[in-house]
């Protein structure tokens, strides 16, 4: 199976990312994080981008929050599959990021989740790896019917 990347843009990022390696986890996903920031280190975020492919990653989920350029800046460099996450910061809630990471130009796809949506992000990731994985598409199913009966138990069991 490939690996998929966790790329944040700062370890204040780490809450977020958390909810990812859960996710990966339980799916039994191999993944690789690092810290690199489009603007703090952009010669690393370049080189892991360029080299992604050849190193083994079939996806890579990239975090960062404010002047969100992270997730664009990996885009343009690799042609691997790149999910955004916009994360909260205290000043405009996480708005600044989501519009600096979902309004990408034509041609440098970025598959922008929610703000904060690290769980998403990497079922997002396990979907683009499951495309060819019969065994990854059966956890993911099983997955979903987990997640369905604990709301149809938590329906039956509700007092108001
Ligand atoms: C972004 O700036 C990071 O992704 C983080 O969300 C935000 C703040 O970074 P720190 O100042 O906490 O390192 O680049």
């Amino acid at each position: 199976m490939k690996k998929v990347a966790i790329v944040m843009g700062s370890d204040s990022d780490l809450p977020v990312l958390e909810k990812s390696a859960a996710v990966f986890k339980e799916l039994g996903i191999p993944y690789e994080a690092h810290i690199y920031s489009a603007h703090r280190t952009p010669d690393e975020a370049h080189d892991f981008a360029a080299n992604a492919r050849k190193n083994g990653f079939g996806a890579i989920i990239c975090a960062a929050g404010m002047a969100a350029h992270l997730a664009g800046v990996v885009a343009a460099n690799t042609t691997l599959p790149v999910i955004g996450i916009p994360c909260k910061s205290a000043v405009f809630d996480g708005m600044d990021a989501l519009l600096a990471t979902v309004q990408m130009p034509s041609g440098i796809p970025v598959a922008t989740v929610a703000v904060n949506g690290g769980a998403n992000a990497a079922l997002l990731a396990a979907e683009i790896l499951a495309v060819e994985d019969e065994e990854l598409a059966g956890k993911l199913s099983a997955k979903r019917a987990a997640d369905k009966a604990k709301v149809l138990e938590k329906d039956s069991n509700l007092k108001l």
